[in-house]
């Protein structure tokens, strides 16, 4: 099917949403010097909608940005290499993320959606791409509910290829996700810290049912990310201190300081469907030494632990 729009005047490439903000145009520098093969483990390609069409049951339309401007910020950070998640705006059709990773010179891994339907010869194209996840999203806001049996039997057809599953869904959700959770016959890495509440204490119950799932099951990893979406307290005044989102700290902390081995921590670049305000990516990365307090916490949070669940060969 053509993408090409009917007008005969060529359209600029790119697409801005009305009422969806563009991300931030020039992030900062980061004080912070990430060590050396550290990784991007959560951001995301859209688009350009023109050439990979955005899906018809999406719940927001992102503004395109393109896996060119996320290298130049992969760069600009202080990044080698990014792990880039497919997001429902692109539904189950992998292209634009396929494409980021055959033009990323091996420096990026993927997490991608799939449907039931999926044939052998696909997964095993995807894989090749660099591919090396399967995300299951629970937000409703963001989804249409899938049974959890196709799920289920999706997560059976990865296993045998090494793939983890990534779920993304809200603290609330998780007592009834808990069986589902804990059958996947794979590692399993939860988005944005299981998405806590941040005003309830980090020892409420609500926290301490998600440091539950990780103790009991160690195949359960977690990106400590996205203190811009959890915050109550936002990011600092303009030309305040760099040290925005502190309330969203203990809770990262807690998860980098018991399960050092299985944390991982990801801009969210370019931050789809984020209200309010958009993050200086710069600022985030400066997040990171409030949560992973020494070298060694930092090295295992953004070198060894991405590296051994997305570049094992
Ligand atoms: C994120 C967060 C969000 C969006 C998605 O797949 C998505 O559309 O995950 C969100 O709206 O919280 O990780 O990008």
């Amino acid at each position: 099917m053509s993408t090409e729009p009917a007008s005969t005047t060529k359209p600029s490439e790119f697409t801005v949403t009305p009422g969806w903000l563009s991300f931030h145009p020039s992030p900062s520098k980061p004080a912070f010097k990430l060590p050396a093969g550290a990784v991007d483990a959560h951001c995301h390609v859209f688009g350009p909608g023109l050439k990979f069409p955005y899906a018809p049951e999406r719940k927001y339309t992102p503004c395109d940005a393109s896996r060119t401007q996320l290298f130049a910020l992969r760069d600009l950070l202080g990044f080698e290499r990014n792990v880039i998640v497919q997001a429902t705006c692109h539904g189950s059709d992998n292209r634009a993320l396929v494409d980021a990773l055959e033009h990323s010179q091996d420096r990026a891994r993927g997490v991608a959606t799939v449907k039931r339907a999926i044939t052998d010869a696909e997964l095993k194209a995807l894989h090749a791409a660099g591919v090396r996840g399967t995300r299951f999203n629970f937000v409703k806001r963001l989804v249409d509910f899938t049974p959890k049996d196709e799920l289920m039997e999706i997560a059976q057809r990865i296993a045998p290829l090494g793939w983890h599953v990534v779920v993304y869904f809200e603290a609330r959700d998780l007592p009834e996700l808990w069986d589902f959770f804990t059958a996947l016959p794979t590692q399993v890495v939860v988005d944005h810290m299981g998405r806590p509440d941040v005003k309830q204490p980090v020892d409420g119950p609500e926290f301490e049912r998600f440091v539950k799932l990780m103790r009991e099951h160690p195949n359960v990893w977690v990106k400590v990310s996205c203190p811009e979406r959890l915050s109550v307290t936002g990011p600092p005044a303009l030309g305040g201190e760099r040290n925005a989102y502190r309330d969203v700290v203990p809770f990262g902390r807690r998860l980098v300081e018991e399960f050092p081995d299985r944390v991982l921590w990801g801009t969210d670049w370019p931050h789809p469907n984020l209200k309010g305000h958009m993050p200086d990516d710069g600022l985030l990365v400066d997040w990171i030494p409030h949560i992973a307090t020494t070298e060694k916490s930092r090295r295992r949070l953004l070198v060894d632990n991405p590296m051994r669940l997305y570049w094992t060969e």
